[in-house]
């Protein structure tokens, strides 16, 4: 960083205060994580210098010899990871491998079904201001008001009654397993294909904590940040027969050059997740996440669907008088780090919704187990129960940056 520092003051003093932050607080938001020391370095090579496009053996440019080792590599370590036959590992983003999908079997104006955004879906899975919406003529299946579990019947009924092309499931804040096999069932039904987003879960089910969406789906989305635990990016996998289309359909036909650098540390991503520890990590988060859960329910938190099979849990604050932005807000002071969410059935909007989103996997990163999340669940409680005490805020704080000392950030 001494280059840095010299050359661009700003933004160094910028990045130290962000590495500050992320050494010294509780970081909840369900959708990131710490990379390992490995994974930082190689998203910090001279891989950055490099024009790629194409793929391995059949590139654009010279000088690809060493780039294509890496980019074999990587799609080797994540088919094997997940047991798939073809992995496109060029996607930037979660966002890029949907929208790639999307463009391989879909026709501007096609129908497709999808977990609604404010249940628990993504922005990409139809949302109207998102490409996904206006390309194309989404139809959204929800969670049951009784137990806001996935209403399957809704899905069955949905289905037949418009036919879709594609249907989509996977989602970015939904505490429950996901039946991957009920829904390729459905998809078989009424001829559709059937496609998985499995970016906030791909970690627990690389580790065999969730069911694999591989079996059962034609394609699988997913990103390398979350409970994966690499850079933020994305990749596809699917069978050898989609492999020409969907290959084509990244580039081409919507990126341009691969971002070596990144698709380095995806593949030191892939590789560490075949470690065993990587299972333990993953079981980790799991019994993390229903102690925090429990804990939180105890000091008399509803949480949607009561709590969590997963990674993350969704807590309705409205029941304790307050609303999802001065949650988010107060436990950012504090030092906790969460984000606002809408809740199923929300009465509230987007930007000031009813609940905030919680989960493990950063935490479960630093060594933190159960003991330590009930400390966790004991902060949050502290501050959504004085949520305008600013000493009170202050003080958690300082108890926080202590604790937080004895569980060091890899790579920091
Ligand atoms: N924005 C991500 C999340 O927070 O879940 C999903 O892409």
């Amino acid at each position: 960083m001494c280059a840095l520092k010299t050359s661009d003051p700003e933004i160094w003093g910028a990045i130290e205060h962000e590495r500050s932050r992320q050494r010294d607080g509780l970081e909840l938001i369900a959708s990131e994580n710490y990379t390992s020391a490995a994974v930082l370095e190689a998203a910090g090579t001279i891989l950055t210098n490099k024009y790629a496009e194409g793929y391995p053996g059949r590139r654009y440019y010279g000088g690809c010899e060493h780039v294509d080792v890496i980019e074999t590599l990587a799609r080797d370590r994540a088919c094997k990871l997940f047991g798939a036959e073809h992995a496109n590992v060029q996607p930037h983003a979660g966002s890029q491998a949907n929208m790639a999908v999307y463009l391989t079997v879909l026709k501007p104006g096609d129908t497709y079904l999808a977990l609604n955004l404010a249940h628990g879906g993504h922005l990409t899975h139809g949302m109207s201001l998102n490409f996904s919406g206006q390309l194309y003529h989404a139809i959204h299946y929800g969670v049951r008001q009784s137990d806001h579990r996935i209403d399957f019947d809704q899905v069955v009924a949905l289905a037949r009654e418009h036919k879709p092309k594609l249907i989509v499931t996977g989602a970015s804040a939904y505490p429950c397993e996901i039946d991957h096999g009920r829904f390729a069932e459905i998809a078989r039904e009424v001829g559709a294909l059937f496609m998985v987003d499995m970016a906030h879960y791909a970690g627990l089910v690389a580790a065999g904590l969730h069911n694999s969406p591989i079996p059962v789906a034609d394609y699988v989305t997913s990103t390398s940040h979350k409970t994966l635990r690499g850079p933020r990016s994305g990749f596809i996998l699917t069978r050898e027969a989609n492999a020409k289309a969907i290959d084509k359909t990244v580039f081409p036909g919507m990126q341009g050059g691969p971002l070596m650098h990144i698709v380095a540390a995806k593949a030191v991503c892939f590789h560490e997740a075949l470690q065993p520890a990587f299972k333990d990590y993953a079981r980790q988060i799991v019994a993390n996440a229903k102690t925090l859960a429990e804990t939180l329910v105890s000091g008399g938190i509803k949480l949607a669907s009561g709590g969590t099979d997963n990674h993350l849990m969704l807590a309705d604050v409205t029941a304790i008088g307050l609303t999802g932005k001065i949650a988010e807000s107060s436990l950012d002071r504090a030092g906790i780090t969460v984000n606002m969410n809408m809740i199923p059935f929300d009465q509230r909007k987007a930007l000031d919704p009813s609940g905030i989103r919680i989960g493990t996997p950063a935490l479960t990163t630093r060594g933190m187990k159960e003991a330590e999340m009930k400390r966790v669940g004991g902060w949050i409680l502290q501050v959504l129960k004085a949520p305008g005490d600013e000493a009170n805020l202050t003080r958690v704080r300082g108890e926080i940056r202590e604790f937080c000392r004895n569980f060091p950030v890899p790579g920091i």
